[in-house]
């Protein structure tokens, strides 16, 4: 512990930083020391999550620059030769432990899968002789050719899984290290892990089919076939240089500003996101993030436990990508590092984690007048914040657009490879064929925003806006009215809401105080994609662990606790907790601080287009102002250079 106390000595004394910005290299190392002192780490125990523990945001709000919050680091610590879990908060300055809970783990749930896991479970279960007898009955006998992924378990009230921190596991077979795992699923085998006993407990062996053979390696020319031509360069100057600025980690562009951050298991966060209108700065959102995703399949045969909490039980920002200029972005980039903690809580830094950038957007507005002969036309433009991370066998892109405006858009990319299985024929309902007897099992990606409005402040009030025809009768003689009807979401049981396309339903967050200049409430207004919500049976495990994935749309009560919505420790949970819970106080919201969570994302039945790799597919949704300002605010946006 001497290398690790020289150099964390720096990170706590007092600092100049703001209460949001992410944890350094010295402040991870500082709060090691801090546990380390306090008798946490003993050499079998791993950090399973490691990461700022945000302080409330009155604090942040009231607090003037000289007089920081504390500032806390939050810890989840599982040593491995107990399974003994523990929740750790520290207090840097005050080189103390704030707090440190021990987990029920049957009902708290499991902490997160280490990255140590993945190494473990392949060696464990290769060795294990029931494991090797099912490898052997298909003809595999050279095990070191086969691939093993350790998924998280779900939870099934099993008998001979109580109390085990497990994985199950699935096989792939690659001949050489070249070799596309995704081709060659081994089906109808799942080795049970006891990842604290490091053993295979159970082998179910249940059918038995071919190895599909055919390559996927795209970057086998053979495979690939010959590149095609004609694709001429597009070049993105900006000989002056983007028009954003970043000082630390603050962002700004044209009226927009916000800080930036970084967490192993969220990933991206933006904070005090606002926008200045006639000199003054009016805040928008304290704080966005995309705290949960669900990924539940939609194969009822022996995979049907397969669901994965890419963010709350495999941390989706500890598997950050670093990105490349010209080839994953394009332009004037400015990136930030993303520094994380590993297993041992020492500090990684992933260079170029979170690129910047602005990119033109096509027409804004435009208006040729038949009367006055005026005709004009803006560029739209756009300020782009986005990471990339690959879980498994996924790539998703976190994009947050900020616009000229005033509209905000989340949009996540998705791509990479299929989770893949044994085609079974006959036209399968639960799987697509993509390539001969390689079959793609049905899923959902079922995404999670959280977004911590203050619109024009924190006291806030939201309303559910539907669009209706209206019935003939006195007022409307020809039958042909069109009204909104507005419903206020006065309390948290009347928050939880679905989205209804053929009512163009949004939500619109109001300022009960703040009024525009036609005297009604200034507001912003989420409008959903109004896709499917979690297709499993509402009786299923995953219904009651990913409960969020059941509504659209959920309105909490801001708590600086409540921060994820399917709980603090999805992994193995039995269910109930995160947004159910929230909301089970059912709090006031009319007038108050609160929070919106949104979910969205694709059902996706794959194509045989969407392998070996896939096309990026996208889904999102946008914020709008509604009201906010006066009136178009973009009409002071110069018209491009050369034209008048
Ligand atoms: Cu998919």
């Amino acid at each position: 512990m001497t290398d690790t106390a020289t150099r964390s000595s720096d990170a706590t004394r007092a600092r100049r930083g703001h209460p949001l910005d992410p944890v350094s290299a010295a402040e991870y190392l500082a709060g090691r020391q801090v546990m380390a002192a306090a008798g946490l780490l003993a050499e079998t125990v791993r950090f399973a999550y490691y990461g700022l523990d945000e302080p409330p945001k009155d604090e942040v709000l009231a607090g003037p620059a000289d007089q920081q919050p504390d500032r806390r680091l939050r810890a989840f610590l599982i040593d491995l030769s107990s399974g003994e879990s523990t929740d750790v908060v520290v207090s840097l300055p005050g080189r103390h432990v704030v707090s440190a809970r021990l987990l029920d783990t049957r009902v708290d749930g499991q902490l997160p899968i280490l990255t140590g896991d993945f190494d473990v479970t392949e060696q464990a279960v290769r060795a294990d002789p029931g494991w090797r007898a099912a490898m052997a009955r298909r003809g595999l006998t050279d095990v070191s050719k086969i691939r093993l992924c350790p998924m998280s378990a779900g939870s099934f009230g099993r008998p001979e899984e109580d109390g085990r921190r497990m994985v199950r596991v699935l096989a792939f077979v690659q001949a050489d290290s070249r070799d596309y795992v995704w081709s060659h699923p081994v089906d109808g085998v799942v080795a049970h892990f006891d990842l604290i006993e490091q053993r295979v407990f159970k082998v179910v062996d249940e059918f038995v089919r071919p190895v599909p053979a055919e390559s996927g390696d795209y970057d086998d020319p053979a495979v690939r076939g010959p590149l095609r031509a004609g694709l001429r360069p597009i070049e993105i100057s900006q000989p002056h240089g983007p028009s954003f600025t970043l000082e630390g980690t603050r962002l700004t562009w044209q009226n927009w500003s916000m800080r930036i951050g970084f967490d192993a298991r969220e990933g991206l966060t933006l904070h005090q996101i606002s926008i200045t209108d006639a000199g003054r700065e009016r805040p928008l959102i304290y704080r966005a993030s995309l705290p949960e995703m669900v990924v539940p399949y939609g194969d009822p045969s022996f995979r049907h436990w397969q669901t994965y909490f890419d963010i709350g039980e495999y941390l989706a920002g500890k598997w950050v990508n670093s990105l490349q200029p010209g080839c994953d972005c394009l332009g004037e980039i400015a990136y930030l590092d993303a520094t994380i903690a590993d297993d041992f809580g020492e500090p990684q830094v992933i260079p170029n984690a979170i690129c910047i950038h602005e990119e033109d957007h096509g027409i804004l507005w435009k208006h040729s007048d038949v009367f006055t002969g005026s005709a004009q036309s803006r560029r739209q433009r756009r300020l782009v914040v986005s990471f990339f991370t690959t879980v498994g066998n996924y790539d998703y892109g976190f994009y947050w657009y900020f616009y000229l405006d005033g509209s905000i858009e989340c949009e996540v990319k998705l791509t990479g490879a299929l989770f893949t299985a044994a085609y079974p024929g006959d036209d399968y309902p639960y799987a697509a064929e993509v390539a001969p007897g390689l079959g793609a099992p049905v899923h959902q990606h079922l995404f999670s925003a959280r977004l911590d409005m203050t619109v024009d402040g924190v006291v806030n009030a939201v309303e559910e806006v539907d669009v209706t025809g209206c019935p003939l009768g006195p007022g409307n003689p020809y039958g042909n009215a069109i009204a909104q009807r507005v419903t206020r979401l006065t309390s948290e049981s009347h928050g939880a809401r679905r989205a209804d396309a053929s009512r163009g339903r949004s939500w619109r967050v109001v300022n009960t105080a703040r009024l525009n200049r036609f005297g009604r409430p200034v507001s912003y207004t989420l409008y959903p994609e109004a896709t499917p919500l979690l297709l499993a049976d509402p009786s299923s495990s995953v219904a009651r662990r990913a409960a969020f994935a059941t509504n659209h749309l959920w309105v909490t009560r801001y708590d600086p606790a409540q921060r994820y919505p399917a709980g603090d420790f999805v992994n193995q949970h039995p269910g109930g907790a995160g947004l159910p819970a929230y909301v089970a106080a059912d709090r006031h919201l009319d007038g108050a601080d609160i929070v919106l969570w949104h979910t969205f994302g694709p059902t996706h039945f794959p194509r045989p287009e969407d392998w070996p790799v896939m096309p990026a597919a996208r889904c999102g949704f946008a914020l709008r102002p509604t009201g906010f300002f006066d009136r178009n605010p973009t009409l002071d946006v110069p018209p491009p250079a050369g034209h008048r």
